[in-house]
This record gives structure tokens, sequence and C-alpha cells, in this order.
């Protein structure tokens, strides 16, 4: 590798080093100071760029594409307010345990606190958020410090690859010049030959071995003790990538026969695995309620995944008096009603696999059928109101309409409640994408579009009005980074969850402040960002137009006109329902 001076070679090393670390897609964002990452970038062979004019949808959009694929995804961008634009990508990625590598590119060290322009305190930007940070030296075209440098990007992957993943930061200072201009002398040394013969010529400059805790023989047979017991259950919540294995949880469930209370995002709710193992899908609509109080306690809770979307299960799960097991694999606490009694550190799914294994003779079946057939009544509720526009409707909707495979991404607020709620368990291969580490409702399209790029599978949105205000920016990705998407818009004219809280019966401030309805119209965005627009505003309109739109080619926005407070209503009575069909059933 030669090169026409320091900066030059110091881009491409790192272009270099990061394509034999397995990267394969880098999001970059015009500016000048990042000149020789951007020009590394676009010239290696091996690595396909995307470029993103808006560092906050540029975030997401890498965030989107790392949850979907499990692959360090990096960023590029010049110094000053871009790299601030990354900030709540990056608290997503913190939080969601998302591996993303932000290089942000930086003026020279002496021009700190000088007054020089576009040049502001890059250092920690982050703050705790990322798991590794460093400011890589000034580039030198030297042996020692190009060994440094590689050594320094394979260990940037191996901290955003690690158990927790996560974002890393590398600060990046260049001076002038920034272009592949020919500077006499600069560059002395060559960082493919700069070790011993063969070292990193095709492989990674530093190999890294690794693995993920695991119990020894004797806390193994301890916990099988534990689990054996008569009413357990696994609770699977929002799933870190590259996700849980649904054999491996499949197996547990049978070994103890427990039931698996399956977080839309756990990646257990959808999937073939569904026909032989015991996934309940709609406890958000009985569990918190006088019926399961009725029920015994269950005795053991085995919890995977971060804290269960569903506020009524994590309540119930405050109340019940059973002994419950966190699994973490980095020995994180992701409970925060603090009911649960046991800390386990190790892989989720590699424990329920080596578990399954010891284990002997199943919990009650009358238990785990109250559950089974609790959700069956869900769905014969669901069944009567096929025809009437909601909001729980659409996304179930979605659900029953969505091709086989595909790629699911919820907003917070209320889609992602819907779909915990009326997304039924099917055999469907389905992947479920939301970021639920924040909750933001910001950069929800740009993640959809990203998780896009990461898959060949058909991609849906389902987005509120807000969040699709909050980051139509995003939707420039569509052109840009050659992706297609389904996107359901579901217009309810602000922010509908408000409806649910107590602030709701004050008026003013609730409508101005709260729900803060815009009345605006997005059907331009279909010219502005050149998709497909249709509106809709009934049930059979709604299959019809969204069965059309993942048949065909190209992106498509359906845009659904509902109610919020009628929505709400009708989770009311069709919940009440449900449980009063569990009453009856229980008085049997
Ligand atoms: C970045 C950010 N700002 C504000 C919030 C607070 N918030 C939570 S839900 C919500 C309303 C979202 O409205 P919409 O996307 O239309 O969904 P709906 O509530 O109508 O289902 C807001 C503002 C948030 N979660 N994230
Ligand atoms: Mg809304």
């Amino acid at each position: 590798m030669t090169a026409p001076n320091r900066n030059t070679l110091w881009g491409r090393a790192i272009a270099a080093e990061l394509a034999r670390s397995g990267v394969r897609t880098v999001c970059i964002s015009p500016g000048s100071r990042s000149t020789p990452l951007t020009v590394a970038f676009d010239e290696h062979e091996d690595i396909t760029t995307v470029s993103a004019l808006d560092e906050r949808s540029a975030a997401y959009f890498a965030l989107g594409r790392a949850r979907r694929t499990g692959e360090v995804t990096p960023l590029v961008c010049t110094s000053g307010t871009a790299a601030a634009n990354y900030h709540p990508a990056v608290i997503e990625a913190d939080e969601g345990r998302v591996p993303l590598l932000l290089l942000t590119a930086d003026r020279p060290p002496e021009l700190r606190e000088s007054g020089a322009n576009q040049t502001v305190d890059q250092q920690k930007l982050y703050g705790d958020a990322v798991r590794w940070y460093k400011e890589l030296p000034e580039p030198v075209g030297r042996d020692r410090t190009l060994r440094s440098l590689r050594t320094d990007v394979c260990r940037a992957v191996g901290a955003a690859e690690g158990t927790p993943a996560g974002p890393v930061h590398l600060n990046v200072p260049f001076a002038k010049p920034l272009e592949p201009t020919p500077v006499e002398g600069d560059v002395s040394a060559d960082p493919s030959s700069i070790a011993a013969a063969g070292r990193g010529e095709n492989t990674p400059f530093v190999s890294r071995t690794t693995g993920t805790p695991q119990l020894d023989d004797r806390a193994l047979r301890q916990l099988a003790e534990l689990v054996t017991v008569d009413r357990g259950l696994i609770v699977a919540g929002p799933a870190d990538p590259p996700g849980l294995d649904p054999e491996a949880i499949t197996s547990f469930a049978h070994a103890t026969g427990f039931p698996i209370l399956a977080d839309p995002l756990s990646g257990l709710r959808f999937g073939g695995h569904t026909r032989v193992a015991p996934v309940i899908g709609s406890y958000d609509s009985f569990v918190d309620t006088a019926v399961t109080e009725a029920w015994p306690d269950p005795e053991l809770v085995v919890r995977l995944g971060a804290s269960p979307t569903s506020k009524a299960l994590r309540q119930y799960l405050a109340k019940t008096g059973a002994r419950q097991l966190v699994v973490d694999p980095a020995g994180a606490w992701r409970e925060a009603e603090f009911a649960a009694t046991d800390l386990v550190v190790a892989e989720p799914s590699r424990l329920c696999g080596q578990l399954s294994q010891v284990l002997r003779g199943a919990g009650s079946a009358a238990w785990r059928a109250r559950w089974v057939d609790a959700d069956t009544e869900q769905a014969a509720v669901g069944a009567d109101y096929d025809e009437t526009l909601f909001e729980g409707g659409i996304v179930a909707d979605v659900v029953s309409e969505l091709a086989d495979p595909s790629t699911l991404v919820v907003s917070n607020s209320m889609p992602v409640r819907d779909l915990d709620r009326f997304g039924r368990p099917t055999t469907k291969s389905i992947t479920t994408v939301g970021n639920r580490g924040a909750s933001g409702i910001d950069g929800i399209v740009s993640t959809a579009l990203g998780a896009a790029h990461g898959t060949t599978d058909d991609v849906t949105l389902v987005i509120g009005d807000l969040a699709y205000y909050h980051d139509m920016n995003g939707l420039l990705a569509l052109e840009r980074a050659d992706v297609e998407a389904t996107i359901v818009l579901i217009n309810n004219d602000g922010g509908g969850i408000f409806h649910k809280l107590p602030i709701a019966n004050f008026e003013p401030p609730f409508t101005r402040q709260f729900k803060t309805p815009h009345g605006m119209d997005f059907e331009p965005t279909g010219d502005l960002y050149g998709f497909e627009y249709a509106w809709v505003d009934s049930r059979g309109g709604f299959r019809e137009t969204y069965a059309e739109a993942v048949a065909a080619d190209g992106s498509h926005v359906i845009e659904v006109g509902v109610d919020a407070e009628s929505s709400h209503a009708v989770r009311a009575s069709m919940a009440e329902e449900v449980v009063e069909r569990l009453d009856s059933d229980s008085d049997e």
C-alpha cells in the first residue's frame, strides 16, 4: 500500500483494517475534515458506502443496519456539530447493545480552544455511552505508529462486538492537506508490510479469540434443580443482536414445561418454532387483571433479554412472589421493578440449551394450558373486531398480511405496544426490529431503512405520525441507499399514547402541549422522496392496499387515518371481553 501523503495513508490503513475485520458497509456524511476517511472508504473495493446527508439520520440508519445484521457498522463525519448529531443513535446503541463504530474527524489538537472554525470539544463526546473511546494519534507514516493504528482499529471492532456489544468512538484528527495530493517525503512506511511477513495481509492485524460467559457443571446442576418446579414462566424480552436462538429456547420450554411469554422484539414471537413451542403473545391484555390474580402464582420466572415492553407484564412479575432469574451475558441488571432475586451471568441461548440436556420431567400441564388457552381467547375476540378500524387492528393486519419472510420495524409509542398485544404468534419468519433501548420516537424511519439495507427480506415499518414527522429526512435513504420498504403511517394527528395518561384530564394544556395535533398532510412526502402514496380509512381498505403494496415493487407509504381515543376504547373493550371469557372458563 502506497499513498501520496500521510493522511491518505492513514485513511487507507483504517479502511483496509476494517474491511479485513469483516466490515462491509460504511455510512458517510459529507464534510471536508473527514476527506481522508471518505476517500479511502469510497475507493475500497470490498466496502459499500452509503452517503447520508444528515448525521442524525445517518447514525440511525447505521443502527438499523447493525441491529438487523449484528455487524459492526461504521459512520464517518466531519468535525463540529456533525459528530453531536450522532448522539441520539449512540445512546440507543448503548442501551440496545448495537455495534456501531463512530469515526469522527477532527482538527489537529493545537487548534482546540483557539477559536478555529468548526472546532469543538469532541473528546469523549458520548460520555459513558460508548464501550471504548480513543483519540487516534495524528497521522504519521512510521512503522510503530501504523502498527498502533492497525491494532486500535482491531480493538475498536472487538469492543463494539464484545459482551455487551455497543458503540465505539474513535476521534480522528487530521491536519491539511486532506486530499490525496502528493507530499514529498511524507510517507516512509507501508502499513501492509510493517510486521512479520504475511501478518495481517488478508486477516485482521490482531486476531481476536473470545467467548461468552457460561456456567460450570456444578452451577448448571444447581440451576437445573432450581428450575424443576411445577409452575414456571420463561419471559423473553427484547433481544440483543444477534438474538435468542428459537431452537434452544423451545427445547428449554419443553424440558421445563414452562410457557414462553414472548415480547414482540424477542425474536421468539414469530417463526417456525411456534408450531411446537408454547409461545404466548397476548399476555398484555390479561396478565395484570383479576383473572391472573385468581391464578396461582408462578414459582419461578426465567427472564431473558431486556425488560419486556408490556407494562402489564412487568407489573404482574413485580407482584408475584416467584423466584426470578435475570439471565444476562454481560451481568447487567435489566429489571426495573427490582423484584428479581437472582442474576445469572451466562449467554441465554447456550444456557437454555445446556439446561435442556440435564432437565428431566416437565412442569404442570394445567398451568401451561391456562396460558395457551388465554392466548386462544384473545385470538377469538380479535376475530370479532376484524372490521373495526382501530390502531391495533392495523398492526394485527400487518402481521397477518406480511410476506414470508419479512422484517417488521415498529416505532415506539403505540405501534410497538399494539404489536405486543395484537401481533399473534405465527409460523411466518418475521424478524422484528424496534428501538426499545431508549424508546425514542426519533430516527425511526432511518432505523427501518438501515434494517432494509441489511436484509433481502421485504421490510415493513409501522410508525405513528409524530415519529414519521420527526425523521422525514430519513426518507431520503430510499433513493440514496437504494432500499425499498412499505411504510404504514398510523395518523391519529398527534401523540395518541398521551390519552392513556392522567394529564389527558387536564385541558388545557393536554391537547396543545401533549397530544399536539398538527393537521399535517403527508401525501406530498411521496413526491418529495419518490414513493407511492395511499390514504385509507377502513380495515378492508387497508388490508387490500397493504397486500398490493407488499406484492408490488418499489416503496409505498400507506397512511391510515384513525382516531386515538376510539382506538383506546376498542383496546379496552377487547381486553374486557378476553377477561370475561377467561373468567367464565375458570368458573367451569
Ligand atoms: C425523541 C423523543 N421525543 C419525545 C418522546 C416522548 N414521546 C413518547 S410517545 C410520543 C408521541 C408519539 O406520537 P406518534 O408517533 O404519533 O405515536 P402515537 O402516540 O400516536 O401512537 C412522544 C412525543 C420520545 N419518546 N422520544
Ligand atoms: Mg400519532
